[in-house]
């Protein structure tokens, strides 16, 4: 398997392999969806360049090192050019041939099983839902909130802005700051994630995240990273972090190295503006920066899996006192009774929501 041409002839003589399947066996196969993001991708119109971040992402879980790769000439295309379906076919072969080149025989084949416009699924409409309120708790309308965790029944925020950055522990049923710990001033906080009894709050564009001992909140080290930091949850293997854009980043939990990134998407349309994340199971709940929404996004693939309008939390006075800062942003899962803790920047209540359907 010599270059692209010898795999997409391959991938053109096994056209009749895939009819004879049928395109739902595909669609179901996980291999398939594993082995071929671009192609299963590339339907819902991903542009040139949230396909690399995909690819790159495919790499990096494969212990590749992204550049390696060299499979996007930097003047091939307009990065934001949507992928053709022969663009898509020509790329995830010689992407597969980088990652997969002792199995090209084998990766030929599947890229013909896969990288066709009629195997690849488009995405479903997600889930319309709505954040039904259960009971409201009092919230610091001083406190600029960029991160919110409940661990072990314990509530965690991280506050923003330059000079008034903090991380604290709440009381819940009062809002009463049990422990706080501010930053300095040159530091503006954002998403906080626990992991090993540990917190780590990102920083806006100063590149450093500080962690913090999770019983005193002492500040016991730092990890440095590339680029803006927004939201961050820990699903139980690794960090995931926003940057404002439609990107999540996964992260070694011990380390903080970039493993994988993961381009967010609803109905083809990047979805941009991510902002405070939820880890839960296989789902990532955002924040949409501005909006009162949140999207519930698979990890697996991206894909916007629920639509949630959580509108009207606040009711119109209380909104109108808390002035044009003072937006949705704060989410935490409580496992115990599979609810979901909401707050926002500046927002004299925190409510404790169900996600039902609109
Ligand atoms: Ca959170």
């Amino acid at each position: 398997m010599r270059d692209s041409n010898t795999l997409l002839a391959s991938s053109r003589a096994a056209a009749p392999i895939r009819e004879a399947r049928g395109d739902s066996a595909c669609v179901a196969s996980s291999t398939c969806r594993a082995l071929c993001p671009i192609a299963v991708d590339h339907k819902i119109h991903l542009s040139w360049s949230e396909a690399r971040l995909n690819v790159e992402g495919a790499a990096l879980s494969r212990g590749l090192h992204p550049p390696r790769l060299g499979i996007f000439p930097s003047n091939a295309a307009d990065p934001r050019r949507p992928l053709s379906n022969r663009d898509a076919l020509v790329y995830t072969a010689r992407m597969l041939r980088h990652v997969y080149r002792r199995a090209a025989v084998a990766a030929a084949v599947l890229v013909a099983l896969c990288a066709t416009a009629r195997c690849a699924p488009a995405q479903s409409p997600p889930t319309p839902l709505r954040a039904q309120v259960i009971e409201s708790y009092p919230h610091d309308h001083d406190a600029f909130t960029q991160g919110l965790l409940l661990h072990d029944g314990s509530l965690y925020e991280s506050t923003g802005l330059y000079g008034r950055s903090s991380v604290r522990q709440v009381e819940l049923q009062t809002g009463r700051v049990i422990k706080r710990v501010d930053l300095p001033p040159e530091l503006f906080g954002e998403g906080l994630a626990e992991a090993g009894g540990r917190l780590v709050q990102l920083t806006w564009r100063q590149g450093v995240a500080p962690t913090y001992d999770l019983a005193t909140l002492a500040r016991n080290g730092e990890f440095k990273f590339a680029g803006e930091g927004w939201g961050l949850c820990y699903d139980g293997q690794q960090f995931i972090q926003s940057d404002g854009s439609n990107r999540l980043t996964f992260r070694d939990p011990a380390t903080f190295a970039v493993t994988r990134q993961l381009a967010v998407s609803q109905e083809g349309r990047p979805v941009n503006a991510l902002n405070e994340l939820e880890c839960v199971g296989d789902t990532v709940y955002a924040n949409v920066w501005l909006t009162d929404r949140i999207v519930a996004i698979s990890t697996a693939n991206g894909a916007v899996r629920a639509d949630i309008d959580a509108s009207g939390l606040l009711t119109p006075a209380e909104r109108a006192a808390s002035g044009p800062d003072a937006i949705l942003n704060g989410i935490a899962h409580d496992p115990a009774t599979n609810t979901f803790l909401l707050t926002g920047k500046l927002w004299p209540k925190l409510f404790r929501v169900r996600f039902v359907p609109r």
